[in-house]
């Protein structure tokens, strides 16, 4: 079998290196070398350019270099082989990371403080409240969503879930579909966003579904942190929310245009943090021990793990 790293963005050459060590009797190779296109059984991507897979007669899957698969479905001549997505505790962890970072850094406002010292100013307002006063919302409860969402709990905040279908999860409060976005949003002070970009979530998160957070919570006005993908937000309507203070901060990983234009008044606002798509990070090391081991089953003739379902685009 050969293995293709197809990469459209960031250095395919430490994932070629880390597969040579893990699967040294197999070919791997990456856009733009010289093979035989029959040769190619595997590849892995990442933004791939549109087009650049459809000649390979003996695909048997692609595997996305990351949880997300929105980037694959952009390209039409995707071939119709099985694709399997990361699933990986070292992928997981660092997402709760991020997510616990922000959300403690809203509560315990990290960003007021901040501007206080650059001011040289000691203003206490004894105003701390606690985890278990603070109400967070975790839109997306799959691997990363329900990991994080546990973890919140153990700090003490009050935890809820939203999924597409109804979950079960000890000690967090689960809401799913339509019917039960409203309630969900009506009690979350803080909303963790951990949806997969599809043709159903894209745009999710505008000024309608902002407004429905809620306002009789101890922090001052809902916040929202967003590590899903930045086509489910919409920029203009999220900085009109943080303007009225419909929403009172904004921690933004993903954006809808990545890079962010240096044009973007999201830069400025301050009220928003901004971190570059990095809120956990594909680790060539972790991640292609767990790719390599997927490509192990296929050729023992053991099912793929974590398939992504093309009907539901995740
Ligand atoms: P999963 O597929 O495990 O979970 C997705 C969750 O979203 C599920 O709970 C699913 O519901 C829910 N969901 C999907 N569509 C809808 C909908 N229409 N309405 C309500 N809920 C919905 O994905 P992961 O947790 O592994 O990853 C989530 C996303 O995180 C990735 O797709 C990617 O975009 C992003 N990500 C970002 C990273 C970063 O560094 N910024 C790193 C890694 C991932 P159900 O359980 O019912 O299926
Ligand atoms: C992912 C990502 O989907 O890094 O894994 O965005």
């Amino acid at each position: 079998m050969t293995l293709l790293v197809a990469l459209g963005s960031g250095d395919p050459d430490p994932w070629v290196k880390q597969f040579r060590a893990l699967l040294p009797d197999r070919p791997i190779v990456k856009l733009g070398d010289s093979y035989d296109p029959a040769s190619i059984e595997f590849a892995m991507t990442w933004y791939h350019p549109p087009g650049s897979l459809a000649h390979y007669p003996h695909l048997k899957a692609v595997f996305s270099m990351g949880a997300g698969v929105d980037h694959l479905f952009r390209d039409t001549e995707l071939p119709d082989v099985a694709i399997a997505r990361v699933v990986d505790p070292d992928l997981t962890n660092r997402m709760s990371e991020y997510v616990i970072l922000h959300a403690l850094s809203i509560m315990r406002q990290t960003r007021r403080y901040r501007e206080q010292q650059n001011h040289l100013q000691w203003i206490d307002d004894d105003w701390q409240p606690a985890a278990s006063e603070v109400r967070v919302g975790v839109m997306g409860l799959g691997v990363l969503g329900s990991d994080a969402a546990q973890k919140l709990k153990h700090i003490g905040f009050k935890v809820a879930g939203w999924s597409r279908s109804p979950k079960s999860i000890d000690g967090i409060q689960c809401f799913s579909g339509d019917a039960g976005l409203s309630s969900f949003l009506a009690r979350t002070d803080i909303l963790v966003v951990l949806l997969p970009l599809t043709d159903e979530t894209r745009g999710i998160i505008n000024r309608k579904l902002l407004k429905g957070l809620a306002r009789d919570g101890r922090v001052a006005a809902p916040s929202l942190i967003n590590a899903g993908r930045g086509n489910l937000q919409i920029e203009t309507e999220l900085l009109e929310c943080l303007d009225d203070d419909t929403l009172h901060e904004a921690v933004l990983d993903v954006f809808q245009t990545e890079p962010l234009p240096e044009t973007s008044p999201l830069w400025t606002h301050p009220r928003v943090t901004i971190t570059p798509h990095n809120a956990s990070v594909s680790d060539p090391v972790a991640i292609a021990n767990a790719i390599a081991a997927q490509i192990k089953r296929v050729e023992k003739s053991e099912p793929l793990l974590n398939t992504v379902s093309r009907a539901k685009g995740y």
